[in-house]
């Protein structure tokens, strides 16, 4: 499979300003007819090439000359006409393609009775011949004809201009999308839909639509999603300035999806997952990913479809920075309204999840095979590239960018950048010139350059800390060095790659032997948190009137994407994990003591950790600190999640990681038994459901109050666990007490309820999926279990969903029960099945056990028999191949 290079770039030599598309829609086999206005961009005299895949040519022709098949070159993915002396023409394709046939659910696909169409990153070649590639912007015109009946409704992006009745109980509707945008904005949905919508009037005075379509049964599971995306339009208006440039908005839930949700310009297609709530089916943890996704693709409106990326090497232009965007919006929603403490809490719990769900998906990438810096150098199959570290690491760079120039900064950089690239495919490089134009007005004399590093290194820096106390000198030197050792294929290089020292901020505070703030006093300016700004490979800061050595409190905020090397005491943990004021560094604090405790009970599962009694009294502590919110307690006294943990161990020990958590939860569900029923008690709610902060962190604590008990394993904790299930009045409650049931329960009681569930919920085919993940991430699951699962008459591997709620959770998720021989081979049949269905999904699953070489010995000798019988088999999809050739080389 061939390799493409970011250095290879060169500019499309025309321009196709015009897109006019036509549709005879039929699910078996769909007519497309493309007229394109063509303008030679570049003298040279070159061929036009366009991108086809699995398509049937019938027809072309040239400024209205149908060509004969001489006059063109067609291969399996390209059609390429030789240069002409035009400059600007006309040419028009006529081409089948057959979305019942596409499994793969990029291009044109059948879901339910309904046609949709995926086409980011390259599957508007599966719709018609084009240039499929970001920077050619075009302006479209579709028209869709289809039968009536079958499929009342006909979008696609943009202004509807017309829509009539055809003879044979056909109908059609003609849409123009006013912005010139890369095909892999272009939609069209067809279908039978329930519509909840709203006008509503952007800050300048104009009426926008927004609209949201469902599977008919399902609207009143939309109100939340269509709030959100009203949420979703203020907040863009408000923060950045950004206002909604369309007369209507429009999302679809499509039940089969190969991800969460797609930006096409004006009509969004959302996997249902992310539009479909009510307090009955979804669970707090679904209405702030709805709420967070719908912001998410609105707020590409601007930042990706307005600005879009040249290339796929930048594709973190928009993705890092729209997640960026979207964390901020979350962030915004749960602290609305709250008094400042409170906010501040809410704030950190937020920065919790999105720094536990960064350490526990993309630090791992980063150390493995697959490892790649945010602007990747070279690709064969982009698809492999949506990946954690575009997302989320990227999101992180954006971060440490607003870090080092302030709010105001920032706001100001991001409109420098639409000022000067609004309507253009842009690079990574021009976001940070557009930054670096104000960095530079507030830092006379200092750049951005060597903040770029960032963009081109891969791997996750570490910083070690030193401190030096002066008592007679009451100075404290406080030094930093980073390392940026090799990963991935750097490994193998020789030479070793250089890798150079990046610019990282580094919040630091200190504390006294007593838990008091100490301020940071540097150069005559005193601070409670200094940002520390580390260029250098090593670099020393001297603060002053510091009487005694402090406990310090390292990179607050998780202020960057880095490794953190110091070694501290368990009892200085206990001391920050009570008193620490920055919450993010308070949480981490307690929860290294945990991790602290657990790895020594897996490194002496004899004598366990003398620590442990610490760990119960800090726990304690928690407990009855009244200042806490509900939130913040429950996710600082969460025990760090299974894969969190397996990455500390080396070699990787899934079993023991299980076993020693497993009995760590136990140990102080009992210890604490009395404190957890307070909590129980104490963060009962009445009154009808909301998803707000404060009532959804009250649910948390109260449910991780309720685990602790059930895994305590006495007689007590499953009575209630079954109570709290009967009772429960919301999914959230409903799921937290079978999921302790699952993992912890009698196995009379968990059969009895799975079934008791299943029955209540049979036609939700979205609580379906809850139904099969908890079973398959329990480790009361057994990979036989699954496999009787699989013939569940429920389950198919075609819709992605189902096959992440059981294949992927199993093999993700169920430490104790895949690794085993059987279970790798089980994983390893899965990644082929599915290979054979849709690659975008059997290249992820392939990617569970990327890091196979970091298994403890059995483990990796079972691991790399899996990957080498996949690696033998015929055909493999190029996604696949890719990811199994950088996984065994
Ligand atoms: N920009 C969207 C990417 C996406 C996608 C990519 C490959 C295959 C299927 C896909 N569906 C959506 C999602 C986003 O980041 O907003
Ligand atoms: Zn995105």
């Amino acid at each position: 499979v061939q390799s493409i290079s970011r250095h290879d770039y060169r500019p499309y030599p025309y321009r196709i300003t015009h897109a006019d598309l036509q549709f005879d829609l039929q699910a078996d086999a769909t007519r497309v007819h493309t007229r394109l206005s063509v303008e030679s961009a570049d003298a040279s005299g070159q061929a036009l090439v366009l991108n086809g895949e699995d398509l049937t040519l019938e027809q072309v022709a040239l400024d209205g000359r149908t060509l004969s098949p001489d006059e063109y070159t067609l291969t399996e993915n390209t059609l390429t006409l030789a240069p002409g002396t035009l400059p600007a023409f006309t040419l028009e394709i006529t081409s089948l393609c057959r979305p019942a046939d596409n499994t793969q659910l990029m291009g044109l696909y059948v879901s339910g009775n309904s046609l949709f169409t995926q086409c980011e990153a390259e599957g508007f070649r599966r719709i018609t011949w084009f240039p499929d590639r970001p920077d050619v912007m075009s302006r479209y015109r579709v028209t869709l004809r289809a039968d009536k009946q079958r499929y009342p409704l006909l979008l696609s992006n943009g202004n509807l201009l017309e829509s009539r009745d055809l003879p044979d109980g056909r109908h059609e509707a003609v849409w123009e999308d006013p912005h010139p945008k890369p095909c892999y904005l272009f939609a069209l949905v067809a279908g039978d839909f329930a519509c909840r919508e709203q006008t509503i009037q952007t800050r300048s005075g104009r009426d926008a639509l927004l609209q949201v379509y469902s599977d008919h049964g399902s609207e009143h599971q939309t109100e939340w999603a269509l709030d959100s995306l009203v949420r979703s339009v203020r907040w863009d208006e408000t923060r950045f300035g950004l206002e909604l440039d369309l007369d209507r908005f429009m999302i679809v839930a499509a039940r089969d999806f190969n991800m969460g949700a797609m930006e096409n310009k004006g009509l969004n297609v959302f996997n249902s997952a992310y539009v479909l709530a009510d307090p009955e089916s979804a669970t707090d943890a679904s209405y702030h990913a709805i709420e967070a996704v719908i912001g998410h693709e609105y707020f590409h409106n601007w930042t990706g479809n307005r600005v879009t990326c040249r290339d796929w090497f930048q594709l973190s232009l928009k993705e890092g920075l729209t997640v960026f965007r979207d964390q901020e919006f979350s962030a915004d929603m749960m602290t609305h309204g709250l008094p400042e403490a409170e906010a501040q809490s809410a704030r950190a719990v937020k920065r919790i999840d999105d720094v536990t769900a960064l350490r526990i998906a993309q630090f791992p990438e980063d150390a493995g095979p697959m490892a790649h810096p945010i602007r990747p150098e070279s690709y064969q199959s982009i698809s492999n590239f949506y990946t954690a570290t575009i997302y989320e690491k990227g999101a992180e760079i954006i971060r440490m960018q607003h870090t080092l120039l302030g709010e105001e900064g920032f706001r100001a950089g991001m409109d420098e950048y639409f000022r000067r690239h609004d309507g253009q495919a842009v690079t990574c490089d021009d976001f940070l010139s557009a930054m670096e134009s104000v960095y530079v007005r507030q830092n006379p004399g200092s750049t951005l350059e060597q903040f770029r590093r960032w963009y081109s290194q891969a791997g996750t820096p570490r910083v070690k800390v030193t401190l030096a106390h002066d008592a007679a000198a009451q100075t404290l030197r406080v030094t930093l060095e980073q390392r940026n050792p090799p990963v991935g294929i750097e490994t193998r290089q020789n030479p070793p790659v250089e890798k150079l020292p990046l610019h990282i901020p580094f919040a630091l505070g200190l504390l006294d032997g007593e838990g008091k703030e100490l301020s940071l006093t540097h150069k005559g300016v005193k601070q409670a948190t200094a940002l520390l700004e580390l260029r250098e490979k090593s670099q020393t800061w001297t603060f002053e009137n510091i009487a005694e050595q402090p406990v310090p409190s390292l990179l607050r905020g998780f202020s960057a994407p880095v490794i953190v090397e110091y070694e501290r005491t368990p009892q200085e943990l206990a001391l920050l994990a009570r008193h620490d004021t920055d919450a993010f560094a308070r949480w981490e604090a307690a929860q290294s003591l945990a991790t602290r405790v657990l790895l020594d009970s897996i490194s002496r599962p004899e004598s366990g950790s003398p620590d442990e009694q610490l760990l119960i009294d800090t726990w304690e502590a928690l407990l009855q600190d009244g200042s806490l919110t509900a939130a913040y307690r429950s996710r600082i006294l969460s025990l760090p999640a299974e894969r969190e943990l397996l990455e500390k161990t080396s070699p990787l020990d899934p079993l023991a990681v299980v076993e020693a958590r497993r009995r760590l939860i136990g140990k102080l569900g009992d210890a604490l038994a009395p404190f957890w029923m307070t909590a129980y008690e104490d963060n009962r709610i009445d009154g009808p459901y909301a998803p707000d902060a404060a009532s959804s962190g009250k649910r948390s604590m109260r449910n991780l109050a309720l685990l602790y008990l059930m895994a305590a394993g006495g007689q007590g904790g499953q009575e209630l666990t079954l109570e709290h299930y009967d009772a429960a009045r919301n999914m959230t409650d409903r799921m937290a007490a079978l999921g302790a049931l699952v993992q912890y329960g009698t196995p009379e009681a968990r059969s009895e309820r799975l079934q008791h569930f299943y029955t209540q919920w049979r036609h939700n085919p979205l609580v379906i999926d809850r139904w099969f993940a908890v079973q398959a991430a329990s480790a009361a699951t057994s990979l036989a279990d699954v496999r009787q699962l699989m013939t569940h008459p429920d389950f198919s591997l075609r819709n992605p969903n189902r096959a992440r709620s059981l294949i992927f959770q199993f093999c993700t998720n169920n430490l104790r029960n895949v690794h085993s021989r059987e279970g790798h081979s089980f994983w390893a049949e899965q990644v082929l099945a599915l290979d054979a269905l849709n690659p975008e999904i059997s290249s992820r699953l392939a990617r569970v056990f990327e890091n196979w070489q970091r298994f403890t010995p059995v483990l990796r000798d079972s691991l790399q028999q899996a990957w080498r019988h996949i690696q033998s088999q015929p055909a493999l999809s190029s996604n696949l191949s890719e990811i199994v050739n950088k996984a065994l080389s």
